[in-house]
C-alpha cells in the first residue's frame, strides 16, 4: 500500500511565521491536490517545548543560525519555532484535514532535536510513524512538505533504511537554503540513498 507524508505544513514554516520557510505556502493546493490520491495520508508537526535545546533563544550569547554542540550532536540554533499548542505550531488552516488519519509529533524532547519523521537526530528514540506504517502494510512511501533541506531530507533518507519504497515529491516541497545549494545538495544526497525524486504531476500516471 501507499502512503503520504504531509511534513510539517504548520504556521511557523509559512510566509509570516517565526521560520519562514520561502514559498512554502505554494506547497499546500499541491499537498491538497495529492491527498486523494492516496489510501493513506499521515501529517507530521514539528512539536517542541519551550525549554528546546534547539531555539538559540535557549543559549544566551549564541545567535540564530549559529552552529552548537548539543548534547554530543551538531546544532543549528533556530528562531523559537513550533512551541506545542501555539498557533505557530498548528498545521496551516489551508490544508484539507479530513483524511488525515494521523498525526504524529517530532522534536518533544528539549535536548535532542528531531529532523527526520522518524527518529530523533540521534537515532535514539523512534516517534512511532515507522512501526505504525509497517502495521498498515505500507511498503510505499511518498514525502512532501517544508523543510526541504531538514525534515524532508532526513525523513526520507529514514525511510528508505526502514525498507520503505521511498519518493520525494519535489515540487511539493521547498527548503530553507541557510546556504543557496542546501535544497539542491539535499535532494542529491537523498537520489544517492535511493529516494526516487518525483514530480507531483506524475503520480497516479506513470508512477
Ligand atoms: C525543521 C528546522 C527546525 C524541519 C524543524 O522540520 O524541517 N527545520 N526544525
Ligand atoms: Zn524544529
Amino acid at each position: 500500500m501507499r502512503a503520504l507524508v504531509l511534513t510539517d505544513l504548520q504556521n511557523d514554516f509559512l510566509p509570516g511565521g517565526a521560520l519562514a520557510v520561502p514559498d512554502g505556502d505554494s506547497v499546500i493546493p499541491v499537498a491538497n491536490r495529492l491527498q486523494p490520491l492516496f489510501p493513506l495520508v499521515v501529517a507530521t508537526q514539528d512539536w517542541h517545548p519551550p525549554n528546546h535545546g534547539s531555539f538559540a533563544a535557549n543559549h544566551p550569547g549564541k545567535k540564530v543560525f549559529e552552529q552548537i554542540d548539543l548534547n554530543g550532536l551538531p546544532q543549528t540554533l533556530w528562531p523559537v519555532h513550533c512551541v506545542q499548542g501555539t498557533p505557530g505550531a498548528e498545521l496551516t488552516a489551508g490544508l484539507d484535514r479530513a483524511r488525515i488519519a494521523k498525526i504524529f509529533h517530532k522534536g518533544s524532547d528539549a535536548e535532542i532535536d528531531s529532523y527526520s519523521v522518524f527518529f530523533d537526530n540521534g537515532h535514539r528514540r523512534a516517534t512511532g510513524l515507522g512501526d505504525w506504517l509497517k502495521a498498515k502494510g505500507v511498503a510505499e512511501l511518498f514525502v512532501c512538505g517544508l523543510a526541504t533541506d531538514y525534515c524532508v531530507k532526513f525523513s526520507t533518507l529514514d525511510a528508505v533504511r526502514l525498507g520503505f519504497k521511498t519518493y520525494l515529491i519535489e515540487d511539493a516541497c521547498r527548503g530553507i537554503n541557510l546556504k543557496p545549494d542546501d535544497v539542491k545538495k539535499a535532494i542529491a544526497e537523498t537520489l544517492r540513498a535511493g529516494v526516487v525524486v518525483v514530480q507531483s504531476t506524475e503520480i497516479g500516471g506513470r508512477i
